[in-house]
């Protein structure tokens, strides 16, 4: 019998631990929030959990600044605690992946407070110092989240290379201390029995060896204006559609990062069934497609626009080319970085039935779809009131550099509520009471719940709501999880050219499911060509009109699946 791994056929859910449930009242989400509510996880029909850092942080970057790999953060909980979660999760015939952050530490972790303390510290070589030249960095590379890459130590006169935060130095993985040291944190966590890691950044994990200055006439900082002023439909911004490369070029993607994979891979499968999702776009990190890493996210399918059934096609196109075939990526529309998909999907007017659509385009492709905590009940981007609530130093980090160049602040915090991670990062809306139920009334939680709680955007009221997001999102995965094709069939195109709908076939040898997805908030005629009967799976609108496969009349934004019958 075939040997279907595990992850193939699963429904990930990412947790923001932070941000998830409150157990002890301190506004702060924790494991023992987390293990209440797996009963729940496991109800709306999700088999496998993305948890984001749960190690000990100074939170300069909520967790992705980690001080010890080896720990729990002490206001998540224990040790115990952690193990418990990993048992609790098994128990209920779930899956668990933690994220590893390999690129950098945090400046708290005591690795780099060793490597910083002298020039001869055995350490000093874990991360990536260099003298100045002239009381000038060594080169002109910025970090990705604006500003010098470089910081100066006053102690030891050198410079130490970061390309996120300056809180966040970057290790030297040309150092086998490093890699040691690392594969024996990988080691420890699958003792403990997690089921793999979303590795954290892995495009950044070597830079180029020659330094090599770039060629950019503009700063990282111009990357964020240039989006922001793109997302106010102003497109006059100058920069180039390649800003990135020419910008970053020289500090990601470099060649060694394949033999650091198929070590890693090694590793990983010394033991039975764990996995590694690299937090990347790109086919080569497969390797052969089995001894790199076991699959990446398909960023590509993700948009700032509503989606469109030729943005929706072309991106599956796009990933049948450059993909092996066989190859399981995972498709993901929301997650702890990008704005929430309720808010920038929606045309203001259909959002509702526009997010019913991203979630059904991510159930029926083929691909392992990723859900982002609270997506299930509508929840969207909510803005923090003042600088001072402002808890991303990414937002943070742009605030500085926009005010240093004489902007007001006024005008900047504008653009700071844009940027801000924040925004998709506020509590699980669990109830309609205070703090939505994710901390009691009268706790200031960790940022600000969005007020939305109250107009049912909340787990308790949408449970017995019968036409809730919630329940609609259970019915779609339960679907999902009881329909093979879905999960292992092949995907054929059919009216390959209509711009409106997305219409195709999910094919195996014992099961064909019709899928048709409009896009639009107009009625869509199709014709397949198909001369099966089918029988109805599901219907977003309530009274179908789809009369054969062969034509089917779409309402508007309706979702359709059929089953078709063997001729
Ligand atoms: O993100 C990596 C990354 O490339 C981000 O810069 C991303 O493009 C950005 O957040 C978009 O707004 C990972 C984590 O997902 C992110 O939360 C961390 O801040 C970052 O690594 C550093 O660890
Ligand atoms: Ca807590």
């Amino acid at each position: 019998m075939k040997h279907t791994a595990w992850w193939h056929s699963a429904i990930f859910y990412q947790i923001y631990p932070r941000s998830f449930a409150d157990s002890n009242g301190d506004g702060i989400g924790d494991i023992l929030g987390i293990i209440a509510k797996l009963d729940y996880l496991q109800r709306l029909g999700i088999t496998a959990l993305w948890l984001s850092p749960h190690y000990p942080s100074p939170q300069i970057d909520v967790g992705y600044d980690v001080a010890d790999y080896y720990g729990v953060a002490p206001e998540y909980g224990t040790q115990d605690d952690f193990k418990r979660l990993v048992d609790e999760v098994h128990q209920r015939g779930m899956h668990l992946i933690t994220d590893l952050v390999l690129n950098h530490t945090s400046d708290q972790c005591a690795w780099f407070i060793e490597s910083k303390s002298s020039r001869e510290n055995p350490k000093r070589d874990w991360y990536v110092w260099l003298d100045g030249i002239d009381s000038q960095p060594p080169n002109n590379w910025e970090s990705q989240f604006g500003g010098s890459a470089w910081e100066f130590d006053p102690t030891t006169r050198q410079y130490y290379y970061h390309y996120f935060l300056k809180e966040q130095p970057d290790l030297n993985w040309r150092n086998p201390a490093v890699k040691a040291e690392m594969f024996n944190v990988v080691r420890y966590w699958l003792d403990m029995g997690v089921d793999g890691f979303r590795l954290d950044a892995i495009g950044t994990i070597f830079e180029d060896p020659l330094l090599t200055p770039h060629q950019c006439d503009f700063k990282a900082v111009d990357l964020f204006r240039y989006n922001l002023s793109w997302l106010q439909d102003q497109n006059d911004a100058p920069l180039p559609a390649d800003a990135y490369t020419r910008m970053f070029g020289h500090q990601v993607d470099q060649p060694e990062v394949h033999e650091l994979f198929c070590e890693l891979r090694a590793v990983v499968d010394e033991y039975p069934d764990r996995i590694l999702i690299g937090e990347a776009f790109d086919p080569a990190y497969l390797g052969d497609g089995t001894n790199e890493l076991h699959s990446v996210f398909n960023f590509s399918l993700t948009r700032e626009e509503p989606l469109t059934a030729d943005w929706v096609r072309n991106n599956h196109r796009k990933i049948t080319q450059s993909f092996p075939p066989g190859v399981k990526v995972c498709n993901i529309l929301n997650h702890h970085d990008g704005s929430r998909s309720f808010t920038r999907y929606g045309d203001g007017v259909h959002n509702f039935q526009q997010a019913q659509l991203a979630l059904a385009t991510l159930l029926t492709l083929p691909a392992v779809p990723f859900l982002y905590n609270g997506e299930e009940i509508g929840m969207s981007n909510h803005f923090v009131d003042s600088l001072d609530q402002v808890r991303d130093y990414l937002a943070m980090s742009y605030y500085q550099l926009e005010r240093a160049a004489g902007r007001p602040h006024e005008e900047v915090f504008q653009d700071v509520l844009r940027i801000s991670r924040d925004r998709n990062r506020t509590p699980m809306q669990w109830a309609n009471s205070p703090n939505a139920g994710f901390s009691p009334a009268g706790i200031t939680t960790w940022l600000p719940v969005s007020p939305n709680y109250a107009e049912g955007i909340n787990v308790e009221e949408q449970e017995v709501n019968p036409t809730s997001m919630l329940n609609f999102y259970r019915q779609m995965l339960a679907l999902r999880q009881h329909t093979p094709a879905l999960i292992e069939g092949a995907l054929i195109e059919m009216a390959a050219d209509n711009t409106h709908a997305f219409v195709f076939l999910r094919q195996t040898p014992e099961q064909t499911v019709l899928v048709a997805l409009n896009y639009t908030a107009q009625p869509v005629h199709v014709e397949t060509a198909l001369k099966q009967e089918m029988q109805l799976l599901f219907s977003s609108a309530s009274s179908s009109v789809a009369s054969s496969a062969s034509e089917l009349h779409l309402h508007p934004f309706e979702i359709f699946l059929a089953v078709l019958k063997q001729p």
